[in-house]
């Protein structure tokens, strides 16, 4: 593999029954642009959506179903580290050292657990679910991650990432690489689509405004087609006064390549009408495919489980050698065998 190349290291939770527009547009796109020109550590994190209390069956299929829609949206093992978070173990040892490094204040400043145990109530939020973050900070550091590609809710994340990287290098003598976010202006955000003032997402969209990868795609071009615009007619890219229609141009530009001004001038005069049918046969196209491979990877679970094997191998190989540096930086004893 070309160690030459910059690395890029991300991870996605199996917590819902299917990627969302959101998921894929935000990060996973970026993801298989970037195995071609990096070197790429992609993981389905199994251990962050412990914080949600799942199901076991259901924790395992939706792993299982994770990696087959990554495969299915373009994520080649061969150009890629392929891997469940859960097969790596260096990943909670190297957490408990972050741990130790974060503020308890530092961590309760995370808008994400914010939002979370606000909405749970703090008896029925976890410990897990405050440490959350820096679990992550350990996933990124391990594999000495130049660059993290994650939607716009993750900055905060990787801020943290950077200041416990700092810190440890400071306190300790130089250790991580320092790593950058790498969020796409044009698709940092992709807005639910009956309430274009929020993000789309599993735990917040209503099902109107939420577009499943896996969904019924007749399904899925109605909810394009009722997407909330405004009373005005003119398409244009106006995220301020016309965040429905701007979040529409946004989904139809990335999927097809065409420029945000190119759909303008080509949607001029005709309304909102020609634009949502159009994009609702667009995402249909795509989203008809990703079903059929993603349901081929499923039914295939031996070869899904050797390029987990093949993964979690390569992924060790260099966490192994991150974690021991730590170890040592921070003055445990080796032990002998
Ligand atoms: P939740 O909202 O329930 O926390 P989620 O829908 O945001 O979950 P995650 O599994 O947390 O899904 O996100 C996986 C990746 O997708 C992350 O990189 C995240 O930034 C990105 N992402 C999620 N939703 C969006 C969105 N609406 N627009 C752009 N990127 C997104
Ligand atoms: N919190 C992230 C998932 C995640 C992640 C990571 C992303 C866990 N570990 C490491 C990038 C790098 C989310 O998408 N909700």
């Amino acid at each position: 593999m070309a160690s030459d190349r910059p690395r890029v290291l991300s991870g996605i939770q199996p917590t819902s029954g299917s990627f969302h527009l959101g998921n894929y547009l935000g990060a996973v796109r970026q993801w298989v642009a970037l195995q071609e020109s990096h070197d790429a550590f992609y993981m389905v994190v199994d251990l962050h959506a412990l914080t949600i209390h799942p199901d076991p069956k259901e924790l395992r299929a939706r792993t299982r179903l994770a990696v087959a829609q990554l495969l299915a949206a373009g994520l080649d093992p061969e150009r890629c580290t392929l891997f469940v978070q859960s097969h790596v173990p260096e990943h909670t040892q190297l957490a408990w050292i972050m741990n130790c490094l974060t503020g308890f204040g530092e961590a309760a400043r995370m808008t994400q657990f914010k939002d979370k145990s606000a909405k749970q109530g703090a008896d029925r939020t976890s410990v897990g679910l405050f440490a959350y973050p820096i679990l992550q900070v350990a996933d990124i550091l391990l594999y000495q991650a130049n660059e993290v590609p994650v939607g716009e809710d993750q900055r905060q994340h990787i801020e943290l990432t950077r200041d416990l990287a700092e810190r440890f290098n400071g306190r300790y003598g130089d250790t991580f690489t320092v790593p950058a976010p790498y969020i796409l202006k044009e698709t940092a955000k992709i807005y639910d689509l009956q309430e274009p003032s929020i993000k789309m997402s599993k735990s917040a969209s209503a099902p109107k405004g939420l577009v499943n990868l896996l969904d019924e795609p007749k399904a899925t071009a109605k909810k394009v087609k009722s997407a909330v615009t405004d009373t005005d007619t003119v398409v244009r890219y106006d995220l301020v006064d016309k965040p429905g229609v701007s979040n529409l141009l946004t989904i139809y530009s990335t999927l097809t390549g065409a420029g945000i001004g190119e759909l303008e001038q080509r949607y001029e005069g005709k309304g909102y009408g020609a634009l949502k049918t159009d994009l609702a046969e667009i995402v249909v196209d795509f989203v008809t495919p990703f079903r059929e491979r993603t349901q081929q990877y499923l039914d295939d679970p031996e070869t899904l489980d050797s390029i987990l094997a093949k993964g979690a191998e390569k992924a060790r190989a260099v966490a192994a050698e991150t974690l021991s540096q730590a170890y040592d930086k921070v003055g445990l004893l080796p032990a002998k065998h």
